[in-house]
């Protein structure tokens, strides 16, 4: 297992959390937005063309906006994931490929250009969660955003040992990834109205999932929570 670094010794911040408070340590959170494609949100992407309904990630774009800002504020390395392929479609896996019925597969031209395929429109971030320059894209091949990217190097070098976790979909590549990121040994929280899922059912039983037997995977909490937890301390008012 790769060592994480030890966290600082004054008590940081909590978020009121299920099962419990979840510590904010100074210089060490980051905040992980998954996969806010246009293939996944937009009618007529990939989403839609696997029967989904993409109105229920749509709901997220708004909370997750505020809490991009409210963490931009508050100096959080933010960190956007991709899922999509190489145009050659070599490193996508071909069971991957054949894999359900969509009326259009991965690589196929869609209405924002090949269906999941690096560099098209559609496989890029919706315009309202757009990457500020400098923030980091990591582009993934799988549903977990530490297979085969660069992503636990990256954490590593900036001490990173606490993720607060956005994005889609709940059951899917949050889900694969805050399994992957509990293994690793960070500390997980999923923001839960800042996932989501085209089945709200699970969604639902997938946050529950997350914090159950005492957090199994994490914590999970509303993002009001959060933003509450990251704004600065008021100043004292003087008499
Ligand atoms: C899926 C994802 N659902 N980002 N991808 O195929 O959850």
């Amino acid at each position: 297992m790769d060592s994480l670094p030890t966290t600082p010794e004054s008590p940081p911040r909590t978020v009121p959390a299920e099962p419990g408070p979840f510590p904010l340590p100074e210089g060490r959170v980051a905040l992980l937005v998954i996969d806010m494609q246009r293939d996944f949100l937009l009618p007529g992407g990939f989403g839609e063309s696997l029967g989904n309904d993409v109105t229920q990630l749509q709901r997220v774009v708004p909370p997750l906006t505020e809490l991009l800002a409210g963490a931009r504020a508050a100096g959080l390395l933010v960190v956007h994931t991709r899922e999509g392929h190489l145009p050659d479609l070599s490193d996508c896996p071909p069971a991957k490929l054949r894999r359900g019925a969509p009326s259009t597969r991965i690589g196929d031209p869609g209405p924002y250009g090949r269906i999941l395929v690096r560099g098209e429109f559609g496989h890029d971030i919706v315009d309202e969660l757009a990457p500020l320059p400098g923030e980091p894209v990591i582009d993934k091949p799988g549903k977990g955003a530490f297979y085969a990217t660069g992503l636990g190097d990256l954490l590593r070098a900036a001490g990173v040992t606490h993720l607060l976790v956005t994005g889609v979909t709940t059951e899917v590549c949050v889900h694969t990834t805050v399994r992957e990121a509990n293994d690793r040994g960070y500390d997980c929280l999923v923001v839960a109205d800042c996932v989501g899922s085209y089945f709200p059912e699970f969604h639902r039983v997938g946050l529950q999932m997350v914090s159950a037997q005492g957090g199994i995977f994490g914590w999970v909490a509303d993002s009001a929570a959060v933003r509450a937890a990251l704004s600065p301390v008021p100043a004292p008012t003087s008499a």
